[in-house]
C-alpha cells in the first residue's frame, strides 16, 4: 500500500492524517540546533548566536507538508551542569530523549570533538535505546572533507548501529534539509496531525519576543554577561496597528546595572532597537517597547526564581 492512500480528503473535518511524530534536536552547545530549527520552519523562532549555551528553553517548531507533520523540539546544548538552571536544562534534555520518537543528533563538522560530544552520545545510549538516531553533520559549508569524515567516525565509534542515517547539512545555507525531513518521515507512523497545518510553533508570541530580545542581548554583550540575564515580558497590549510591551531584564547583581544600561542608557537603547528589528521580521505592527532592569539575585541557582521565569523544576 502506498503512503498516499493513508491521507484523507482535504475537506474532511477531522485532522488530516499523515506521517507524524516528535523529533528531539540534540547536540553539544553551538552546533547549529537552533539555526536548523529556524531554517526548517522559515521563521525566526529561537535565538541563535556565536556563543555556546544560547538556547535555554525547549522550543517546539512544527513542519508540515503534504505528507507529514514533524514536531521538532530545539533543546539547549548538552553540557555538564554547573548551576540549578543547568540542572533543569540537563534533566529536560533527558526527558526529551526518553519521550521523543526520533533523535536528530547534530554534530559540528568544522570543529574537533570532545567531552561534550561524548556526553550527548552517552546520554543517547543511556536514555533512548529503542529510538532511531539520525546523525546530522552540520556546517559542511565551512568544513574540509577530512573534518566531515572525522566527525562521522567519531559519532559512529560512540553510537555504533544506533545511527540509522548520516546526513551532511548546512543549516545556515539551507542545504540538505529536504533529506533530513525525508529521512525522519521514513521513521514516523501514520496518525492524525496534532497541529493545524499552518502552525509553526506552539509557543506564545510574547515568549518568542522574549527569546529574540535575549538574542539581541547575546549580540550586545560578551563573555558570561548574557547568560546572567533573563528577559520577562510583563505586559503586552495589542491593537490593529501596534503592540505595546513592557519588558524586564533581570540581572544577577546590582553591581552590573550600570554596565548593562550603559552610559546615558546607550546599551539599553541598542538592545531595544536590535530587538525591535528582529521582532519586525515576524510582526508587521509597530512595536513600542519599554525595558526595565531589575535584580533577581543569583536567579540561576534559585529554584523558585527559575520556576517564575518558566523553567520546569522538580
Ligand atoms: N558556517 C555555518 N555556521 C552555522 C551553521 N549552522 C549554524 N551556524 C552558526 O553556528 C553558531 C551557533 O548556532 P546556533 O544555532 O545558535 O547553535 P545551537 O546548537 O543552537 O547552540 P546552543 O543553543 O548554544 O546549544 C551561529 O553563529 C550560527 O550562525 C552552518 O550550517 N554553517
Ligand atoms: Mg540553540
Amino acid at each position: 500500500m502506498s503512503i498516499d492512500e493513508f491521507f484523507e480528503d482535504e475537506d474532511s473535518v477531522a485532522p488530516r492524517k499523515g506521517l507524524t511524530g516528535d523529533v528531539a534536536v540534540v547536540g553539544r552547545p553551538n552546533v547549529g540546533k537552533s539555526t536548523f530549527i529556524n531554517s526548517i520552519i522559515g521563521y525566526h523562532l529561537t535565538a541563535v548566536s556565536k556563543r555556546p549555551q544560547t538556547t535555554r528553553k525547549h522550543w517546539r517548531a512544527i513542519f508540515t507538508d503534504d505528507k507529514c507533520q514533524v514536531i521538532f523540539t530545539d533543546t539547549p546544548g548538552m553540557h555538564e551542569p554547573n548551576d540549578k538552571l543547568g540542572e533543569a536544562m540537563f534533566s529536560n534534555i533527558i526527558l526529551q530523549l526518553k519521550t521523543t520518537d526520533v533523535i536528530l543528533c547534530i554534530a559540528d563538522a568544522s570543529r574537533s570533538h570532545g567531552a561534550e560530544d561524548e556526553l550527548i552520545c552517552s546520554m543517547i545510549n543511556q536514555h533512548s535505546q529503542s529510538k532511531k538516531v539520525i546523525l546530522m553533520v552540520n556546517k559542511v559549508d565551512k568544513a574540509k572533507k577530512e573534518q566531515i569524515q572525522e566527525t562521522i567516525d567519531f559519532f559512529e565509534a560512540k553510537l555504533g548501529d544506533r545511527i540509522a542515517k548520516v546526513i551532511k547539512v548546512s543549516a545556515l545555507r539551507k542545504k540538505g534539509l529536504d533529506e533530513v525531513i525525508e529521512t525522519i518521515c521514513g521513521f514516523l507512523p501514520v496518525l492524525p496531525f496534532s497541529f493545524d497545518e499552518d502552525a509553526i510553533t506552539d509557543a506564545y508570541e510574547r515568549d518568542i519576543a522574549s527569546e529574540l530580545i535575549q538574542e539581541a542581548i547575546f549580540e550586545e554583550f560578551s563573555k558570561e554577561i548574557p547568560h546572567a540575564i533573563v528577559v520577562e515580558i510583563d505586559s503586552w497590549k495589542e491593537d490593529d496597528k501596534k503592540i505595546k510591551m513592557g519588558v524586564t531584564m533581570y540581572i544577577e547583581r546590582e553591581s552590573n546595572r550600570k554596565m548593562i544600561i550603559g552610559r546615558d542608557g546607550v546599551k539599553l537603547k541598542t538592545i531595544k532597537s536590535k530587538a525591535i528589528s528582529k521582532l519586525r521580521e515576524n510582526i508587521e505592527k509597530r512595536i513600542d517597547m519599554k525595558i526595565f532592569v531589575k535584580v533577581a539575585a543569583d536567579w540561576r541557582n534559585k529554584k523558585s526564581k527559575l520556576r517564575d521565569f518558566g523553567w520546569e523544576i522538580k
